[in-house]
């Protein structure tokens, strides 16, 4: 779970009465060009008296989750935790006064969930030296700061604020954004090293998303995080995932009703665990602290498919068979000679049958796991006909698990792949 929440979740995308400029209602600041001044005054109205943190993170759990991340410090400059390098804090600056992120750490740990922060350490509006965005908001009060500024805003935002993170809660991952040219400039080489030796110094678990320098992360980073919203068609070398929205913006938005549905955001989870990725999803909470009634709709049902299909996902590894015309495939090493193939089955007629293409390996056993009723599994020239009840229904998104022996035919090519990714997040 991913979550986008902070001063911009009160005016929720409108201001003045005015949907915003920019689709997303984080950017707020930037999209109206609201002097700093104004912008700040959205602190005192900050008072999410709804706020659970045990009922977000149990939310995440049911929903399959394994890992949560959140907007520790977005583009605005915001801290949602009692931070020593601003008073521009959630517990000075707000009515609320808690410490957010010291709430859901504990609940995180309660459940079993890691936690994560997104921190913006490139770009920071509050006016201390941090970078502003060219394409938004460039006027006589933003404007880029000079490489003195920002070492200045680096030295004692940035680097006091990542300490402070790791030392007060003690995070799996930080997830650091940048993503055009003038994060080029400022967010060099030099700083990425000590950035990220930073928080090797303070930790031996946290790890480093690719997104410190999108443009050219440094080759000590742990995991990639991908374009928002792109599922690629490859997998990559190191462990990756894909960050993505339920709607369109990140942060809630009184006017987005983008929604996917949850067959799309089922399907996009196993398109990535087929590539040996994970998903990433987001949610925007309300200003008062609890989630959308149409995002908790989609997180359970998302669920309710996980607690059925969840074996499917985590701890699996890519296809070692690559895509097929009916859907995607995942698999688990079960020991060194056996394997489950779980066969997501997406586009198929029932009572016809389907083909697993480049497989010969002989099948132990073949069942629907929502069911466990037993399939029929047929050899062919080409790979393996598996047989599809005619009661099987597609709209649930339906998984077979195969376990076969992968040490039978020195014919099939796919007995020698190796299982890449073995963690269970
Ligand atoms: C960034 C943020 O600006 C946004 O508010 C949100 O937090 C998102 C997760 O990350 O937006 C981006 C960053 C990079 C790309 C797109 C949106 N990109 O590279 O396509």
């Amino acid at each position: 779970m991913f979550i986008h929440w902070g001063l911009y979740s009160n005016p929720a995308g409108v201001w003045k009465g005015a949907r915003i400029k920019h689709p997303y209602s984080e950017w707020l600041q930037a999209s109206e060009q609201i002097p700093r001044v104004e912008y700040r005054e959205l602190a005192a109205l900050f008072n999410p008296d709804k706020f659970d943190a045990d009922e977000w993170i149990s939310e995440a759990g049911n929903a399959g989750m394994k890992y949560f991340l959140i907007t520790a410090k977005h583009h605005d400059g915001f801290a949602l935790w009692p931070t020593k390098a601003s008073t521009y804090n959630v517990a000075e600056a707000t009515p609320f006064g808690r410490d957010v992120l010291g709430e859901l750490t504990d609940a995180c740990r309660k459940h079993g969930i890691k936690h994560g922060f997104y921190y913006s350490h490139w770009q920071d509006w509050e006016g201390t030296g941090g970078d502003i965005c060219t394409t938004h908001m460039e006027n006589e009060e933003y404007i880029h700061p000079t490489e003195e500024e920002f070492q200045g805003y680096w030295q004692n935002k940035c680097l006091v604020q990542v300490r402070e993170l790791i030392e007060n809660y003690d995070p799996w991952f930080f997830w650091f954004d940048s993503w055009n040219e003038d994060s080029f400039k400022l967010i060099t080489p030099e700083r990425q090293d000590e950035l990220i030796s930073l928080i090797r110094e303070l930790s031996d678990k946290c790890l480093v998303n690719s997104r410190i320098q999108f443009m050219a992360p440094s080759e000590d980073i742990d995991y990639i995080s991908t374009m928002d919203n792109t599922f690629p068609d490859e997998g990559f070398q190191k462990p990756w995932e894909t960050s993505g929205t339920l709607n369109h913006s990140w942060a809630y938005h009184a006017m987005d009703y983008e929604w996917k549905p949850t067959r799309e955001l089922i399907k996009n989870l196993v398109k990535n665990a087929s590539l040996g990725g994970n998903y990433q999803l987001n949610i925007g909470p309300m200003g008062d602290g609890t989630f959308q009634k149409a995002a908790i709709k989609r997180l359970r049902e998302i669920g309710t498919w996980m607690q059925i299909n969840g074996e499917s996902v985590h701890g699996t590894a890519a296809s070692p068979l690559g895509d097929m015309p009916w859907g995607r495939i995942t698999s688990r090493s079960i020991d060194g000679n056996r394997t489950s193939l779980y066969l997501h089955l997406w586009e198929f007629t029932p009572g016809t049958a389907v083909l697993v293409e480049g497989t010969s390996c002989e099948v132990t056993e073949a069942v629907v796991l929502e069911t466990g009723q037993p399939i029929d599994v047929e050899h062919c020239a080409s790979g393996m006909l598996i047989r599809i009840p005619k009661e099987l229904n597609g709209d649930d998104l339906p998984v077979i698990r195969l376990d076969m022996c992968t040490d039978q035919r020195a014919d099939s090519k796919e007995v020698t792949v190796a299982h890449t990714t073995t963690d269970d997040s």
